[in-house]
């Protein structure tokens, strides 16, 4: 767990490093989890679809529909540049890369 707001990458990177990899929830209770760790702040994930718009890769390997009930209403909305997935209340979002945000690390599955 990182108290330092950070860019996507960056965290990515720092977990890397860590020998780890970005937290990916598995479900919305995992979500909720993480987000009482961090006092309801929002929070980066380990999924981007920077390589190919729409196609959202998790670190752990796989894919994440955009129909999956983990994304927010809504979302993933590609509103402007928007490539990396951020945890909030509602689920997640797409959100643009350069945002500065806590995360954490876990062991890659
Ligand atoms: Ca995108
Ligand atoms: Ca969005």
């Amino acid at each position: 767990m990182h108290d330092n707001a950070v860019a996507w990458e960056e965290g990515k990177q720092i977990c890397v490093e860590m020998g780890g990899v970005m937290v990916v929830p598995q479900s919305k209770e995992e979500l909720q989890h993480i987000l009482n760790m961090f006092n309801g702040q929002s929070f980066w994930i380990g999924c981007t679809d920077i390589v190919t718009e729409g196609t959202w890769v998790c670190f752990g390997g796989g894919t994440i529909d955009k129909q999956d009930e983990r994304w927010a209403a809504g979302e993933p909305n590609s509103n402007g540049n928007e490539d990396c997935a951020l945890g909030v209340g509602s689920g997640w979002l797409d959100f643009g890369c350069d945002g500065y945000f806590k995360f954490i690390c876990q062991r890659p599955a």
